[in-house]
C-alpha cells in the first residue's frame, strides 16, 4: 500500500530531520514536542481511517434492509441480465492495472470471502444492519496489480439517476480496508435487486451514498477529473462530500 507506506516513510523523514535540527540547536524541548506532537496527530488519523467499522451480532440483523436510490435499474441491457438471474453478469478491474479483469460471478464467489455484519448509515436519516459476503476489494487490486499511479478507485454501476449514470470513487486507504469488499450476498442470499444486484460495494467506514451498487466496472485512476462531474460520485457532483467517513 503506496499510500500508508508512504505517509510513514514522510513521518519518519520528518521525526529524523526533527532529531537532527534539535541537535543542532541545542536544548530544543520545545521543537521536539512540537515533532511529538505532529507525529502523534499523524498517527491518530491513521489509526482511524484505518479502524474497523464496528460488527453486530446476528441477532441484530434488521428484519428488512430497505432499497434507496435506484430500486430497480430500468436500462434494457441491465432487465435482460436481471431475467436471466445474472448469469452473464460480469465485474470488469481495469484502468491503471498491470492485468485488466473480466470476473463473472462464480469467478467473484470462488475467492475467499469475507462475511460482515454491520450498520449502514444514509444521510437521508435512517440506518439498517446487515450481513454482506464477497471478497475483498484488496484481493481484486492485487490480482489486476495497481500501478504506481493509480490513486483512486472509481466503481461504475449499471443504473442511471436523473439521467446521469450512477458512480462513486475511494481513495487506496479505503479501498485496502479489510472491510471494503464486494458484496454478492445480503443475509446470506443472493443480494436482492432493490439493495444492488448482483455486485455492490460496501465501505464500511463512510455513508451509504459511497457504497455503489450495481457494480459493472472498477478502474483504478490518477485523478478524479473528467470522470462524471469530476468531483468523485453521482451525489459528490451535486454537493455531498467525497469523503463521508462515519
Ligand atoms: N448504483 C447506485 N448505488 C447507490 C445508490 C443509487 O441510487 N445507485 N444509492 C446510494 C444511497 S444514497 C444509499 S443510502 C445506498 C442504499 O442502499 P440500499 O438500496 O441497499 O439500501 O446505496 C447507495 N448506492
Ligand atoms: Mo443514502
Amino acid at each position: 500500500m503506496i499510500g500508508r507506506r508512504g505517509i510513514v516513510a514522510g513521518l519518519l523523514g520528518g521525526l529524523v530531520a526533527g532529531c537532527t535540527k534539535v541537535a543542532q540547536s541545542g536544548p530544543g524541548g520545545r521543537l521536539l514536542d512540537a515533532v511529538e506532537d505532529w507525529n502523534r496527530a499523524v498517527h491518530r488519523a491513521l489509526t482511524k481511517r484505518t479502524a474497523l467499522a464496528r460488527e453486530f451480532a446476528p441477532a441484530e440483523i434488521s428484519p428488512t434492509f430497505r432499497g434507496n436510490g435506484t430500486i430497480q435499474p430500468d436500462g434494457f441491457d441491465y432487465m435482460m441480465q436481471q431475467a436471466a438471474e445474472f448469469a452473464g453478469w460480469r465485474l470488469a478491474v481495469d484502468g491503471l492495472v498491470e492485468r485488466p479483469l473480466t470476473l463473472t460471478l462464480d469467478q467473484l464467489k470462488a475467492l475467499p470471502q469475507r462475511t460482515q455484519i454491520t450498520r449502514h448509515d444514509c444521510v437521508e436519516g435512517w440506518s439498517a444492519i446487515g450481513q454482506w459476503t464477497g471478497p475483498q476489494l484488496s484481493r481484486l487490486l492485487r490480482l489486476a496489480g495497481l500501478r504506481p499511479e493509480a490513486r483512486y478507485i472509481v466503481f461504475h454501476c449499471a443504473d442511471r439517476l436523473s439521467g446521469s449514470p450512477y458512480y462513486e470513487s475511494i481513495d487506496l486507504i479505503d479501498a485496502f480496508h479489510p472491510q471494503t469488499i464486494v458484496a454478492h450476498a445480503l443475509n446470506g442470499a443472493p443480494l436482492p435487486v432493490k439493495n444492488g444486484a448482483p455486485l455492490r460495494l460496501r465501505v464500511e467506514r463512510q455513508l451509504g451514498y459511497k457504497h455503489a451498487k450495481y457494480l459493472q466496472r472498477i478502474e483504478a485512476v490518477a485523478s478524479l477529473r473528467g470522470i462524471g462531474g469530476g468531483k468523485g460520485g453521482y451525489w459528490e457532483d451535486r454537493g455531498y462530500q467525497w469523503y463521508a467517513g462515519i
